[in-house]
């Protein structure tokens, strides 16, 4: 449940930032959005992302299209890879992986907390600590 509040905090904060930043944007006149122009808008990146299962898959790829300036998330299972499209002027691998690790899932970026770790259901866990270990 607190994971829930947290991702959902998170997920308000950006859209409240997102606000700002499209109000500050459109305070500036067409030469500086011009000059912003330039350069890359949409790119497509791999961010290695740890999980186990469907649900995990379902998980990392709502929290990643709940963010502002991601146009497109696809997680593969076997790889344990995001495909993220994205808007580089809206958002950034940095962000999108706090997110993730918030949801419980660790990254390139972030590791998430323990106890948000530990709140995911037992087909979720991905650490080795988690899976069964066979030494004798
Ligand atoms: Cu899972």
């Amino acid at each position: 449940m607190k994971s829930l509040f947290l991702l959902l905090a998170v997920i308000a904060s950006m859209s409240i930032a997102d606000v700002y930043a499209q109000t500050d944007n459109n305070k500036r006149d067409t030469t500086a959005v011009k000059q912003q122009g330039s350069g890359k808008k949409n790119v497509r990146i791999n961010l290695s992302v740890r999980g186990s299962c469907g649900m995990c898959k379902s998980r990392i790829e709502k929290v990643a299209k709940n963010i502002s300036g991601v146009n497109g998330a696809l997680w593969n299972l076997k790889s344990e890879t995001l495909s993220l499209d994205y808007n580089t002027r809206k958002t950034s691998p940095e962000v999108v992986g706090k997110a993730l690790a918030e949801a419980g899932h660790d990254n390139e970026k972030h590791k998430a907390d323990d106890e948000v770790y530990n709140a995911l259901p037992a087909c979720c866990k991905y650490r080795d600590s988690d899976r069964p270990k066979h030494h004798d």
